[in-house]
């Protein structure tokens, strides 16, 4: 079974991150997503609409998301891979080099972001109306 992980904080969840997430499974067999907590969020410097709980449960309620996990830190994608035995790594290209550093690990896909949409978008048009 081919392992495949990513992260974020999957805000107001659109077509952006549900492309992000299906290409993500088709790289392997099982794909996790390490979800920023509340908490995390803050320390990225970014405030979700919506709760942890909120977001996990769309997650989980998406046929290409096999596990649903917390992202607590910076730090913990290395014990991350080791513990769930991860093969792939992957996020949007806005991360390009950032995560590197897993590349002795495991493999490590950066994949075109989709452009047009983001969360923060979402937000300032549901504050506009
Ligand atoms: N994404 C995308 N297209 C968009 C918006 C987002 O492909 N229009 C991708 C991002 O590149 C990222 C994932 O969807 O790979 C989640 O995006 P965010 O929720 O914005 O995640 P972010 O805040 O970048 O957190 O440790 C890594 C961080 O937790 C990533």
């Amino acid at each position: 079974m081919r392992r495949v992980i990513t992260y974020g904080t999957f805000d107001t969840l659109h077509h952006g991150h549900i492309r992000l997430l299906r290409r993500a499974r088709a790289l392997g067999d099982y794909l996790i997503v390490a979800l920023s907590t509340d908490d995390f969020n803050a320390e990225k410097g970014k405030r979700a609409f919506f709760s942890y709980e909120e977001r996990k449960h769309d997650l989980e309620a998406l046929r290409y998301v096999d596990l649903v996990i917390p992202e607590r830190t910076w730090e913990q994608k290395v014990d991350d891979v080791a513990l769930y035995h991860v093969d792939v790594f992957t996020m949007g290209d806005d991360w390009t080099g950032k995560f590197d550093f897993l590349k002795a690990q495991c493999d490590v896909v950066y994949m075109p972001r989709t452009s047009g949409i983001s969360s923060t978008q979402i937000r300032d048009m549901i504050t506009a109306i």
